[in-house]
């Protein structure tokens, strides 16, 4: 099933088979290339990047790589194939077909989800958007984009949603999705942590490893959806969002292993010899270990309140199911199961079991959190090899929350209640000071010789689409 280039709106979902809804959609197509000229990559207009488009949706051979000037990129609408017979297979209506219509009465609910969802795309390109004009190669000015224009596309696979099955009402979000902007004062995106800044490329990196990931735990969520077209876009979706993760892991081992040998060169045993390592030219472990906790608590408010209605009735009525819903031994309700859920009691953090219902959030987080260890312990393993002794590790789930139980509280990374005096004495220690952002800042010095590469960053052991080290990725001077 080949997708065909030659249409307006590519897609493989028979648009020119209904028009007004093709209609719909080519009313909006100008009003999203407005915002991506306003709001897309800085200065990327005019050059020619070597980006993968999705030429199929079939497992083996769905990527095509070439050349793209960025505001010619195809974005279009990609859904998984149909599966047969496909059931729902949780909640009240477990068993019943899959719905391939918005069921009315979870009309509100579906929509919310799938604006949430939606919005969350265009602001990640916003904050996003300047990070080329400090890219540390070609290579991964080539990522940065590719990232950007998928994340495009994935907001095209929720307007398509919204148009197919909300009739007006999804129109009317279409629009809201253009206008929103990432930390805006008075319109900003729906999500605390997409108005958060992404002010380099270490938080670019900690970004599309943490960030991306809830966007990978979310989306297999909702991949397991009732409503079959929210599961179909969103298991194309997570072929795409590999590649984001990737780029984070890939991007931050990178820098840990330049890290790492530049000490070792220069004969540095204390990674807390932050003056010396910063006067190699590279970043000092701390300051790496400072983002993480920074990305990885505004991350976890992402999951929502620990204990959700909310998260209980997307549950129970077949819109929203766990990470691998279906492989998952139990009888896919809930209704008599519990779940263990860390709260405040008496003024301490104890683990609690609730309802497994309104525990959802709480379950997919946890299995969140396991996936972002998996991938602490491989970037440890690169530092272990170098011999440096110095391990990354993720804080307690309660440090810097803003949303859920422990939102009113201080708590340090090793998940200790403080006073204010005591968090004050304790913060620049955790998180990134404005001495900190300073100096990575010093750093962002653009590289774009090919096959060059920033002090501060090691280059990658493979190319992309196996390239060789010098590929031109980009062509600015097109
Ligand atoms: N910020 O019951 P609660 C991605 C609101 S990332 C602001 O606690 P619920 C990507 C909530 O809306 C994946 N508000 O939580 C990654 C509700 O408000 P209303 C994005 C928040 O509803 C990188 C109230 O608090 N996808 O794709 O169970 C680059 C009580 O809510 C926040 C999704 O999130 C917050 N952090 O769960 C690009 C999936 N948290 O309605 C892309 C769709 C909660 O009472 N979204 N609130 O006014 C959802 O499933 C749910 O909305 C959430 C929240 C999981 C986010
Ligand atoms: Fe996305
Ligand atoms: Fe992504």
């Amino acid at each position: 099933m080949s997708i065909d280039y030659s249409e307006k709106i590519p897609n493989n979902v028979e648009l020119s088979g209904n028009k007004t809804l093709q209609r719909a959609l080519e009313h909006w197509q100008p009003g999203f290339l407005n915002w991506w000229s306003e709001m897309g990559p800085d200065e990327s207009s005019n050059v020619e990047v070597y980006l993968r488009t999705a030429i199929s949706v079939e497992p083996k051979g769905w990527a095509h790589f070439d050349y793209v000037k960025m505001p010619d990129y195809r974005w279009g609408i990609f859904l998984a194939p149909q599966e047969a017979g496909r059931k729902i297979n949780f909640g009240e209506h477990m068993g019943q077909p899959a719905w391939q219509e918005v069921p009315g009465e979870y009309r509100s609910t579906l929509r919310r989800i799938i604006v949430t969802q939606g919005d969350t795309e265009p602001a990640s390109v916003e904050q996003q958007r300047h990070l080329g004009l400090t890219c540390p190669s070609l290579y991964d000015l080539r990522n940065l984009f590719q990232v950007n224009v998928e994340e495009g596309r994935h907001l095209w696979a929720m307007v398509y949603l919204l148009h197919a099955h909300f009739g007006r009402d999804g129109r009317e979000e279409g629009e809201a999705l253009l206008a929103r902007r990432s930390g805006d004062a008075d319109n900003p995106r729906i999500l605390t942590a997409f108005n958060e800044k992404t002010p380099d490329w270490l938080s670019f990196f900690m970004f599309t490893f943490i960030t991306d990931r809830d966007g990978k735990f979310q989306l297999a969520a909702l991949a397991e959806s009732g409503f079959d077209p929210l599961s179909r876009t969103c298991r194309f979706m997570l072929t795409e969002e590999a590649h984001h993760m990737f780029v984070g892991e890939t991007g931050i081992g990178r820098t840990l292993q330049r890290t790492c040998e530049a000490m070792r060169q220069a004969g540095v045993e204390n990674p807390n010899d932050i003056e010396k390592v910063r006067s190699l030219g590279v970043i000092d472990l701390p300051t790496m270990q400072k983002k993480l906790n920074l990305h990885y608590s505004l991350s976890l408010d992402l999951f929502g309140s620990e204990v959700s209605t909310n998260a209980a009735n997307a549950f129970s009525c077949g819109i929203k199911g766990r990470f691998h819903e279906t492989k998952i031994d139990d009888d896919h309700r809930l209704e008599h199961s519990t779940y263990p859920v860390l709260k405040l009691v008496d003024g301490r953090i104890k683990r609690v079991d609730e309802p497994a219902l309104t525990a959802i959030n709480m379950r997919l987080r946890d299995d969140y959190t396991n996936d972002c260890q998996r991938g602490l312990d491989r970037w440890n393993k690169i530092i272990e090899k170098t011999g440096v002794a110095f391990r990354l590790e993720l804080p307690h789930v309660a440090f810097h929350r803003q949303i859920g139980e422990f939102r009113d509280l201080k708590i340090s990374p090793g998940g200790q209640i403080l006073d204010d005096a005591a968090w004050n004495a304790g913060k620049d220690k955790w998180l990134p000071s404005t001495a900190d952002g300073d100096f990575i800042q010093s750093l962002m010095k653009p590289v774009t010789e090919p096959g060059q590469f920033a002090t501060w960053i090691a280059p990658p052991r493979i190319g992309i689409d196996n390239k060789p080290g010098d590929f031109e990725y980009v062509k600015i001077s097109a």
